[in-house]
């Protein structure tokens, strides 16, 4: 071969292409490679004529009076290219969250002009196409109006062909004018007719009434991070001009599904495969033109039969004679990815060709009736089921919320998303849910979760409310929808489709309750948008992901594709004994944390979380030495647990959630007393962290557990992975990417199979110890169980061998009070566990290890004994190899600043006359000597 030619469009598209071409290049054994491009800017679809408005024009920004004006970017927002040109500090710094909250106030203009004319002919249609504005905007070109946007989930596209022939500008002029979203959302809901509803049924975060426009509903604040409310064309815009029959795509719906499959019903494994495509395109589109797919290595192009042509989209679909690969999730299977080819020709002429990359699978949300069946075989207390099916086959969820990578969109990378989805892959997880609100992720974010194996539960942005009815939020609403349904829907990642957060289990049922005579109207609002507006865009557009009304549910009563209503909401219908639904738990309450009488059991559990300290390395991004104090003012900047709810500033707010924290430590681990305020500060960091990590591997431990009880619990998505800037949140992955205690433990505690101690406080204070499994096959082991004393002296031990049934839990030892050793406070039960068993869709048999431990009293009041860690590095093996002299719980390697990676394990148990070698996930540079470790024993120097 001699030659590679590459077509791409955008500068994401040109990025990717590339990066496949070098995979592709790399498995070929060459001596010798030249690389030449080409760069054509201009005609990427056919011989469309397609100006990047972003790169065509240099840009400038500036403010309603125009005492502000500068260099812009496009895409962008205002903050980004105030700090580009340093006009302010980065708005994540110290108290700047405050300092610079004019700025969302203030309307912003950004301005460019086309530095080649643009194509005046008479016989080209021209159009801006914009991929999102954030969120106001009033768009002018050449001088004259063009149109306005008020929804920055949208894709907008306007016909500016008058404007276009009639310009008279040699370089014509675009102007973008965005309006101060909380000024106008304030101004809405201040309007006479706006709807309202009881106080606090809508969360109103730093600034109010978000919820009457379509924008991130963080913007405004919310918990985990600040208000920023940026304004700004977040994402690309296009010059679009066609003529004759030039098309030129929009957005395309692929959608891959079992014949006959339907949205919320179960896929028949038995059925071949089906692809319907579907094209949104601009141009004219000839009378009898074909559309055309293929799909490489699986089938040649093929013209579609009963191809329907409906407004500007061209449908057609076609049912597979062969069995392609199926494409798993993560721990289940492999990544098998395709890639489609679908052309509109004409003539033997090819008018467009759209390109996506897709998997064969079937993802569905079983929320049917619990059999008898199941009843009797598995002991599963009747009602509902609500857990995910992949394939067909049911499995456990693990996994954790994700929130927006950024306050400010156009910063997030590529190389960064794929950091964090590959510490989540790392980090055993399956399945993460893209919480609203939040946005409707990027393409490639999708795409990444494609190749990592991630499932991606997504949601519609209404979060924490109610929503207006009026037929103008609806229209604008579905539009969203109906764009975002069909832009993603090619992705095997692609889970669920809810229809936001929280809004049945909090907001309507708040409102129902608040007001008791409304609850009637209050529930047909919800049932208005939700079953009335949502649902039947997804039941339209995909046959191939479940829908769900809010992402806390007791599911429905009915389901019925063929007539209305089309799903029966259940509801409080409950019938004694039966169980439905996925739950949450947040409670603040330190002191009942390992009390499982609090632990929410139902067949999923979608949400619960505690907040920690980000490290002190994180911390030094955003706050100068002297801020570095567990309850500076700069620290409470950052802490929006609880949110002030109002805009001003205020350093007190944090208050309550450094106390909160503060009293987890103080409740279950020794309190650090440091004298030099730094290294206090970093202890606390830590400590708070512990407390987190070891809160959630309890809840999770009793959920997993759950596989094997009678609600048959079937996941667990802890909240949150990540965070979107330097503060205390529930994050267990900070701004930078760094790993904290909570994700090395959530790590842990979510391998394939794992045993774990229980102890119900409520109870009795008996040990029972389970392994639970998440093979799809039973699987057989030994277990050895040791206690120790704080030494690492060995006071007693048993082994004892055991089977675990598919995806399930069983008992392998109990231990009556009576037989925990005497001085409680000096012992340590250590549990070890090594299992013979096959992954899913791996043949070869695998040997699964897992270690765990546990102490009858808690750390605070455990006769810890000096564990004298060190801490070498080997440079011939790569490795750090970390020992100890007693027994050291939550041994800590602290990396130093700056350093990007993780270790293949942290915050563990080390063993006293054990050497742990720890692998680091990146390359390891001259910093390997100032990584430090630490361990409980450290907190407290009396
Ligand atoms: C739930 C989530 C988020 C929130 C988190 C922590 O309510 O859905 O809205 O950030 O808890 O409070």
């Amino acid at each position: 071969m001699d030659g590679i030619y590459v077509t791409a469009g955008s500068a994401e598209d040109i990025k990717n292409k590339i990066e496949a071409v070098w995979n592709y290049v790399s498995t070929m054994n060459l001596k010798q490679l030249v690389l030449t491009a080409g760069l054509v800017i201009g005609p990427v679809q056919g011989a469309v004529n397609v100006l990047d408005v972003g790169k065509s024009a240099d840009w400038q920004v500036s403010n309603s009076n125009g005492s502000i004006t500068t260099k812009g970017s496009f895409p962008s927002q205002v903050h980004l290219d105030l700090m580009e040109n340093g006009l302010i500090e980065d708005p994540y710094y110290g108290d700047n969250v405050y300092n610079y909250r004019w700025i969302c106030y203030d309307d912003w203009k950004y301005s460019g002009r086309f530095r080649e004319p643009i194509d005046k002919d008479k016989n080209v249609k021209s159009h801006l196409m914009f991929k999102g504005l954030d969120t106001f905007a009033n768009i002018t070109l050449c001088g004259r109006h063009v149109g306005n946007t008020e929804n920055m989930f949208r894709q907008y596209i306007f016909d500016v062909s008058d404007i276009v022939k009639s310009c008279n500008e040699d370089e014509p002029s675009l102007e973008i004018e965005f309006a101060a979203a909380p000024v106008v959302a304030n101004e809405i809901a201040n309007r006479p007719e706006t709807q309202h509803w009881p106080e606090d049924t809508n969360v109103n975060m730093e600034m109010e009434n978000v919820f009457y426009i379509r924008k991130e509903q963080n913007d405004f604040g919310w918990d985990w991070g600040g208000a920023f409310a940026p304004s700004g064309p977040w994402k690309p815009g296009y010059l679009v001009q066609t003529k004759d029959h030039e098309l030129y795509e929009t957005n395309a719906l692929v959608d891959v599904y079992r014949k006959g499959q339907l949205s919320n019903l179960r896929p028949d494994q038995g059925q071949p495969w089906v692809v319907n495509v579907s094209i949104e395109f601009l141009g004219d589109l000839p009378k009898d033109a074909e559309l055309h797919v293929g799909i490489d290595n699986l089938f040649d192009p093929v013209k579609l039969e009963g191809v329907q042509v409906e407004d500007q989209i061209i449908t057609g679909a076609l049912v597979l004679n062969c069995e392609p690969e199926l494409w798993w999730p993560n721990q289940l299977g492999e990544q098998k990815l395709y890639n489609l080819t679908a052309s509109i020709k004409h003539d033997g002429d090819t008018l467009l060709d759209v390109h996506r990359q897709t998997g064969f699978r079937t993802i569905y949300l079983n929320m049917e009736e619990v059999t008898k069946e199941e009843q009797e075989s598995q002991g599963t207390i009747p009602g509902t089921h609500w857990h995910f099916e992949i394939n067909g086959h049911p499995f456990f969820a693990k996994g954790s919320n994700m929130i927006p990578f950024d306050s400010f969109w156009p910063r997030v990378t590529r190389e960064r998303v794929e950091y964090l989805f590959e510490s989540a892959r790392v980090g055993n997880q399956v399945m993460l849910r893209v919480w609203s609100s939040g946005t409707y992720l990027p393409d490639f974010v999708y795409e990444i979760a494609d190749q990592k194996g991630l499932l991606l539960w997504s949601e519609f942005q209404l979060s924490d409310g109610m929503y207006p009815t009026t037929d103008e939020l609806l229209d604008n609403l579905s539009e969203e929808a109906h764009y975002n349904v069909r832009r993603v829907n090619h992705h095997p990642s692609l889970a669920l489709w809810s229809g936001g957060n929280e809004l049945e289990s909090l907001s309507l049922r708040h409102a129902m309750e608040t007001v008791p005579k409304n609850a009637s109207l209050y529930q047909a609002q919800f049932e208005k948008v939700q079953l009335e507006t949502l649902l039947p865009i997804v039941w339209k557009n995909t046959r191939s992901i479940s829908f769900t009304p809010a992402s806390t549910t007791n599911g429905y009563l009915s389901i019925n594709h063929k007539s209305s209503p089309h799903w029966v909401e259940r509801y409080d219908n409950a019938t004694e004994g039966e169980m439905y639904g996925n739950t949450e738990l947040y409670n603040y309450d330190s002191t009942q944390s390992f009390n499982y009488s609090i632990y929410p059991l139902g067949r999923f559990n979608n949400e619960f979380g505690y907040h920690s300290m980000p490290s002190i390395h994180t911390w030094r991004q955003v706050l100068n030495e002297s801020s570095l104090e567990f309850n500076s003012s700069m620290v409470h900047a950052h802490n929006r647990h609880y949110p002030p709810r109002q805009p001003e500033r205020n350093y007190t707010l944090g208050l309550k959630g450094m106390g909160e924290m503060t009293m987890a430590v103080g409740n279950w681990l020794p309190t650090p007393d440091k004298d030099d305020q730094i290294e206090n500060f970093a202890a606390w960091c830590y400590a708070t962290q512990v407390f987190q990590a070891s809160f959630y591997r309890s809840q999770i431990s009793v959920y997993r557990r759950s596989s094997g009880m009678p609600e048959r619990t079937l996941g667990s998505l802890y909240w949150q992975l990540e965070d979107i800037w330097q503060g205390p949140t529930w994050a267990g992955i900070e701004y930078d990417g760094r790993w904290k205690v909570l994700h090395y433990g959530a790590k842990d505690i979510y391998e394939p199979v794992i045993v774990a101690p229980y102890v119900n406080v409520s109870e009795s204070k008996d040990i029972d110890l389970y392994v639970t499994s998440d093979l799809w096959d039973e699987a057989k082991g030994n277990a050895t169980y040791v206690w120790l004393d704080w030494s690492g002296k060995e006071i007693s031990s048993s082994t004892v061998e055991f089977q675990v049934g598919a995806v399930n839990s069983t008992k392998i030892a109990h231990i009556p009070e009576k037989d925990i050793p005497k001085d409680k406070k000096n012992s340590v039960l250590t549990m070890e566990i090594e299992v013979t068993g096959t992954r899913p869709n791996i043949k070869e048999k695998q040997t699964f290890r897992h270690t765990n431990y546990y102490h009858p009293v808690s750390l605070r009041d455990a006769k810890l004994k000096d564990p004298k860690i060190e801490i070498k590095y080997d440079s011939h093996s790569k490795e750090f190899v970390v020992s100890s002299q007693a027994v050291a719980p939550w041994t800590w390697l602290d990396l130093p600043d700056g350093v990007h990676g993780h270790f293949s394990d942290n915050g563990f148990l080390l063993l006293p006359g054990v050497d742990k070698r720890l692998s680091f996930s990146h390359n390891i540079g001259g910093w390997s000597s100032n990584v430090t470790v630490m361990s409980i024993y450290d907190l407290s120097t009396k």
